[in-house]
């Protein structure tokens, strides 16, 4: 949104001849070689750009109609972005793969040995980071005018191998041959000040009003990359900000005597900002690295909301009806502080009116149950890093909690529960609580998710304003997770329904209800399904080297390693099965391929023990022939969203087994249904959405209910009894405790059995009888093909809903209030 173009032309042609024409111009001129010398990574650039072109034409409407119509934006902050490969997303929202196949085949390459060459940007975890990219895709879809605001890792999530079953995380270095979908905008560069001094302003009577001089600063340079909607004109982006020294950091009279390491130290320091995703934070400098990144995010993205608010506007009354900020977690909830420090320091506006306004701007997503995943920074590391912000907090929270002790007076408790300073030996500040203060509105993920925030980690809150909390059920979107992921399923899915209007309105899958009875109808599904798991597992087989039975229950638990979400009691049943077959070799069993996908965090030892352990078994059980006859366990290293894109079509069973009451929401979950994959799990996150949905017999329910986990703690847990009581969780236990997993070497799995016996934080334990009984229905089920096949129809026709389009309608109507701007073809 620069400037209005009433001159603006279309650049590229509509037709394959211009498409041909356009490629061969830009393998020519853009990398300087011919079609007969071309490489690989040649020919995937040029196609990149000349899809890319299409798609900046868009852009530059989209942008002209956003100056146009001055609308209200939706800026979405976001420290994890996980937007997965982009070439045939682009060649889908810009309907050229028609012209590329022909186009390809002519010149002898195929799609999918360039497509090789598209590394996906891994700039998030996990499903935080997936579902800002469903969301930003969902609202381009939708025309809302929105940009997306992220860092620029240099490495993003590590890169996952295995060495004798360990995992080894390796640097993604993502952009090695450079990443064609990006455009860099150095003129919207932005400087952002760490450390330094305040001083008062003494024209200000009020004394919040205060001059920060930064003791170090660095630049924040910015590129983005297009986010296409589909089926319509509008292009957004997504900001994404580098860290680069400022120009004076080279210290040439360093660098003149030989201390060549030294006179680039300040450039190191600086760069080293954007340099990884998540830093270890087990160090002091990891922590104080960690708040810079999210400090910089908050920085540069707020500097260039403010200059992009000013394009078409002035005066401040106004920011807030143009401009809405959604907080995606806690991690770039500094903002708060920052947009107070710019109104009213740097732009001379009163307290009271700065406060009314950053209240307005701001929205705050929580996506955690979990007490150690809400962020909290030591009060010594902000007044250090951050020394004006941490005055403006404390500001802040006087006046928050004057407001908390007119409400409940002479309790003094509530004021120390809700405080944004918690105290204690080290005194930290609860970004949380911040954001909540801080915002117009607070949302949780999932029903159950707002309904337990509310209700426990933040009670006081929901309390004092409930009109601030929010449900917003999570979603994911059919374009990127069955559109491209499941093109045979979709193909189907279009005859059945007549057209494809269903990739935009999801809840036209209802309309699939009625072919669940039609016998061939099934038959066309199952052949889908069994096309997918051929394809997968000729992919395991090539990264494994284990090869899998393609009529076998393919049987997933693809999500992070954590032991709130318990790949452990996964395990526990795979040995369980294991100890069956050894106890009866010739009974029947139900031919199952167990595959895990997952990273554990660099220091998360147990979860990392634990994918030693998945690998351990997935050897004994692999090279045993008597169980391999019936069972397969697979673990393709690196799951990222490519590998999600080829799993998740091909799976029969989803596991979604997180102790009730703290998993937030899930997203797997919805993407696995979405394709036909039956859930085993427990009434957690978005589960309960999910079988409300699909109807309690097409969904295999298990374990205990969030009251029941928390009355069971309660009343002092004990995992050993459970162990003691059931001969088969014991017989599991005890086969790990023996070494059969590690060549007869009692130490090495040892800390997972005591993890289990000993405290058993997320009581697998106690769901382990009620799991496998139910895993034993699945067994049933699965015989039975016809009701198999009609429950798996059932599940993609009834979870239109989990739609991440319905997921932005719900925050647009609920939170954002924008609307949209529709873009001239
Ligand atoms: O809301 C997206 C996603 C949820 O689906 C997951 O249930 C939830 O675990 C994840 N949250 C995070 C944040 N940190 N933690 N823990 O990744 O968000």
């Amino acid at each position: 949104m620069t400037e209005a173009r009433p001159r603006l032309r279309r650049t590229v042609g509509d037709s394959l001849e211009d498409f041909e024409r356009d490629l061969i111009s830009n393998l020519y001129y853009q990398r300087g070689t011919t079609i007969e010398s071309a490489s690989g990574p040649d020919g995937y650039h040029t196609l990149a750009v000349t899809v890319r072109d299409r798609l900046v034409d868009r852009y530059a409407r989209t942008a002209a109609a956003h100056y146009a119509a001055n609308p209200r934006f939706v800026y979405y902050l976001s420290a994890e972005y996980l937007l997965g490969r982009q070439l045939r997303q682009n060649l889908l929202y810009t309907d050229t793969e028609r012209w590329v196949r022909p186009i390809a085949e002519d010149l002898g390459v195929s799609l999918e040995a360039l497509e090789v060459y598209d590394v996906e940007p891994g700039l998030g975890n996990g499903g935080l980071g997936r579902l800002a990219a469903c969301l930003l895709d969902s609202m381009a879809t939708l025309d809302i005018p929105a940009v997306g605001y992220g860092i620029r890792y240099e490495f993003g999530i590590f890169k996952q191998t295995f060495r004798d079953g360990q995992q080894v995380e390796r640097p993604d270095d993502w952009t090695f041959y450079g990443n064609p979908w990006e455009f860099p905008a150095p003129d919207d560069r932005q400087l952002v000040g760490f450390y330094g001094t305040t001083k008062a302003d003494p024209k200000d009577p009020t004394g919040l009003k205060k001059h920060w001089v930064p003791g170090e600063t660095v630049r924040g340079e910015p590129s983005h990359m297009l986010v296409p909607g589909y089926g319509t004109q509008t292009v957004n982006i997504i900001r994404l900000w580098q860290a680069r020294a400022s120009r004076e950091s080279f210290d040439l009279a360093r660098f003149g005597v030989g201390q060549y390491v030294e006179a680039v130290d300040d450039i190191v320091k600086a760069e080293n900002i954007s340099k990884v995703l998540y830093p270890d934070d087990s160090t002091e400098l990891g922590r104080e690295l960690r708040l810079k990144q999210q400090y910089f995010l908050v920085a540069c993205s707020l500097r260039d909301i403010i200059r992009r608010y000013r394009l078409r506007n002035s005066g401040w009354e106004g920011f807030a009806d143009k401009v809405v900020i959604q907080l995606n977690d806690t991690h770039p909830v500094v903002a708060v502080t920052e947009l107070m420090r710019l109104l009213v320091d740097e732009h001379g506006v009163g307290w009271d009116e700065a406060w009314t306004i950053t209240r307005r701007t701001f929205n705050y997503t929580c996506h955690t149950l979990l007490p150690e995943a809400l962020e909290t920074w030591p009060v010594r590391l902000l007044e250090r890093l951050l020394p004006r912000h941490m005055e403006i907090i404390y500001a802040i929270n006087h006046f928050f909690l004057e407001e908390v002790r007119a409400a409940y007076p002479g309790d003094e408790d509530v004021v120390r529960r809700m405080s944004v300073i918690q105290e204690g030996d080290e005194r930290r500040v609860r970004m949380a609580h911040l954001a909540v203060v801080g915002s117009t509105a607070v949302n949780g993920v999932a029903e159950l998710h707002t309904k337990l925030l509310a209700e426990t980690t933040l009670h006081d809150f929901a309390a004092l304003w409930p009109e601030r909390f929010h449900n917003i059920t999570n979603g994911v979107t059919p374009r990127r997770f069955l559109r491209m992921a499941n093109p045979r399923l979709s193909t189907l899915i279009t005859e059945a329904l007549g057209d494809e209007g269903w990739l935009t309105d999801l809840e036209r899958l209802h309309g699939l209800g009625t072919a669940a009875d039609d016998p061939a109808f099934r038959a066309a599904w199952r052949d889908v399904k069994r096309q997918n798991k051929v394809e997968l597992a000729a992919a395991v087989e090539r990264s494994t080297g284990v090869l899998a039975d393609p009529d076998a229950l393919a049987d997933v638990m693809i999500k992070r390693f954590h032991e709130y979400k318990r790949q452990q009691l996964k395990l526990l049943h795979v040995i369980t099965m294991v100890n069956r077959i050894r106890a009866d070799p010739q009974a029947t069993y139900v031919p199952r391929t167990v595959l895990f996908g997952g990273k554990a965090a660099p220091g998360y030892h147990a979860m990392k023990l634990l994918i030693q352990l998945v690998n351990a078994v997935a050897d004994v059980v692999n090279t045993d022939p008597v169980i391999a006859r019936h069972l397969r366990v697979v673990f393709p290293p690196d799951y990222n969203v490519t590998k999600a894109q080829f799993v998740i079509p091909a799976a029969d069973l989803s596991e979604q087994i997180s102790l009730a009451g703290k998993e937030a929401s899930g997203t797997g979950n919805m993407k696995l249904a979405l394709n036909g994959a039956l859930t085993i799990g427990t009434l957690d996150g978005a589960n309960i959405e999910i079988r409300d949905r699909v109807g309690a017999d097409n969904f295999f329910l298990f374990g205990m209910d969030a009251p029941a986990a928390a009355a069971l703690r309660r009343s002092g847990y004990s995992p050993r009894s459970f162990y003691e009581a059931d001969f088969e969780l014991r017989l599991a236990v005890d086969t790990i405790a023996s070494g059969a997993f590690a060549k007869g070497d009692r130490s090495v799995f040892a800390p997972v059995v005591e993890a289990m016996l000993g405290r058993d934080e997320y009581m697998a334990l106690a769901d382990y009888r009620a799991y496998v009984d139910c895993q034993d229905t699945v067994a049933d089920a699965w015989t039975d093909t016809e009701r198999w096949t009609r429950m798996s129809i059932l599940n993609t026709a009834r979870c239109g809903f989990f739609s991440s389009d319905r997921t932005v309608r719900e925050y647009c109507e609920q939170i954002w209030k924008v609307d949209p701007v529709r873009v001239n073809p």
